[in-house]
C-alpha cells in the first residue's frame, strides 16, 4: 500500500517494483557483476569526439551489429542533436540476419536517422554509403563544399576497416584488439567527403549490466579487463536459451546441457582442456568458447533484438528509480526536524 503524503520517488519506486515482479521473471539483470573500461585515451577521445561535432555534416555511428542497441553510445545521441546520422551496423556477417533487420527498421524510428548493414564481404555495399550521405545533405549535394563526416564508434567494431574500403586504400590500421586507432585522422576519400576516423569509445558508465557483458562477449573490451569465466558464463546461458541447436551441432552434443556450467564442462572435456585430477580447465574453456563466437564458428548471432532492450530498459529505470527513492529516504532521515 502507497502512503499517501509519501514522496514522488518512493510513490515512483514503489509502482515500478510492482512492475519489476513481474519483469523479473524472464531477466536475470543482478546475477552479474557490473563491467566498466574506460581507460584515459577514451577520455580524451570523447572530449575530442565532443569538440569536433560543431564541423561535422553528417555522424556516421558503427553499431555491431550483433548488438547494436549496447554498442550505441549514450552521449553520442545527446550530443549529436539534430545532426543526420547514419547507424552502420558492422560485422553483419556474424549477426542473425532476422534480427539485423529487426534492427535496421527499430533505429530508422528515430527521426534523421538512416541504417545500413555491412560486412568486408560485401565491399560494394560498404560504398554506398557515400551516396546515402550525398542523398542525407541535399544542401550540399552537388556543390562544390565538402561534406564532413565524424565515424564514431566502441572500440573494434570495425571503423578503420570501413574507412579503408571508401577510401580504396589502406589509410587507417587496423586489428582484432580494442584500442588500435589512438588518435583522431581527418581523410578526404573524394566524391566531395571527408572522414574523420576517431578512437574506439566507451562511456564511464555502463549502466545496464547485460549490455556491458554483450561488448565483452563480442570483444569490445579489452581481454586484460574482464573475466572470461564470467564472459564466458554469461555467453553460454544466452546461446543454450537462443541458439541452442547450433550450440549442439557446434561441440557435437547429442543433447542440450542442462546449464551454462554443464556446457562448459562439456566442452572442456571434447576439447582436452584438462587439469591434472582430470578437472575441467575453465580459464582455456572460457576463452575457447569465447574465440569461437566472436570469428562466427559457432554461427551467425545475435545477442539482444529490440523488444528484449525495451523489457531491459524498463527495468533499468525501476533500478534507478527504487536507488532514487533510497536516496531520498536516507535524505529525510538525517534532516533535523525544524
Ligand atoms: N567478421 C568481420 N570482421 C570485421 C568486419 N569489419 C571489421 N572486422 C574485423 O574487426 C577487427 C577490428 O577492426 P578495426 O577496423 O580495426 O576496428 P576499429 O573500430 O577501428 O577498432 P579501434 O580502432 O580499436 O577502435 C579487425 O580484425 C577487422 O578485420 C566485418 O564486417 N566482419
Ligand atoms: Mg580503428
Amino acid at each position: 500500500m502507497i502512503k499517501d503524503n509519501c514522496s514522488p520517488y518512493y510513490r515512483c519506486a514503489c509502482y515500478c517494483s510492482f512492475k519489476l515482479l513481474r519483469i523479473r521473471k524472464t531477466l536475470s539483470l543482478n546475477k552479474y557483476m557490473l563491467i566498466q573500461w574506460y581507460p584515459g585515451h577514451m577520455h580524451k577521445a570523447s572530449k575530442e569526439i565532443k569538440q569536433t561535432l560543431h564541423q561535422i555534416d553528417i555522424v556516421i555511428e558503427v553499431l555491431d551489429a550483433r548488438i547494436p542497441f549496447s554498442s550505441q553510445n549514450p552521449m553520442l545521441s545527446r550530443l549529436r542533436g539534430d545532426k543526420p546520422c547514419i547507424k552502420v551496423l558492422s560485422k553483419s556477417d556474424l549477426a542473425d540476419p532476422n534480427i539485423t533487420q529487426q534492427w535496421q527498421s527499430y533505429l530508422e524510428q528515430e527521426q534523421g536517422v538512416k541504417s545500413i548493414a555491412i560486412t568486408v564481404e560485401q565491399p560494394d555495399k560498404i560504398r554506398n554509403l557515400t551516396d546515402l550521405c550525398h542523398k542525407m545533405l541535399p544542401e550540399k549535394s552537388g556543390t562544390d563544399r565538402l561534406i564532413n563526416t565524424l565515424i564514431v564508434g566502441i572500440p573494434n567494431v570495425g571503423k578503420s576497416t570501413l574507412i579503408n574500403i571508401l577510401a580504396g586504400r589502406v589509410i587507417a590500421k587496423t586489428g582484432n584488439e580494442p584500442a588500435i586507432t589512438k588518435m583522431q585522422q581527418r581523410i578526404a576519400i573524394g566524391n566531395g567527403i571527408v572522414l574523420m576516423d576517431t578512437p574506439g569509445v566507451l562511456w564511464p558508465n555502463v549502466e545496464n549490466k547485460n549490455s556491458g557483458y554483450r561488448l565483452a562477449t563480442t570483444g569490445a573490451i579489452k581481454d586484460t579487463a574482464i573475466d572470461h569465466e564470467q564472459i564466458a558464463d554469461f555467453a553460454a546461458e544466452y546461446l543454450l536459451v537462443h541458439y541452442p541447436d547450433l550450440i549442439k551441432e557446434r561441440f557435437n552434443l547429442i543433447e542440450l546441457p542442462s546449464s551454462s556450467s554443464v556446457l562448459l564442462d562439456a566442452i572442456g572435456k571434447s576439447r582436452g582442456c584438462l587439469r591434472s585430477g582430470g578437472k575441467v580447465d575453465r580459464d582455456r574453456v572460457s576463452k575457447i568458447l569465447l574465440a569461437e563466437l566472436r570469428s562466427g564458428m559457432i554461427g551467425r548471432l545475435s545477442f539482444e533484438t529490440p523488444v528484449m532492450m525495451e523489457q531491459e530498459l524498463a527495468e533499468l529505470l525501476i533500478i534507478q528509480a527504487e536507488k532514487a527513492a533510497k536516496k531520498e529516504a536516507r535524505k529525510s532521515k538525517h534532516k533535523k526536524p525544524t
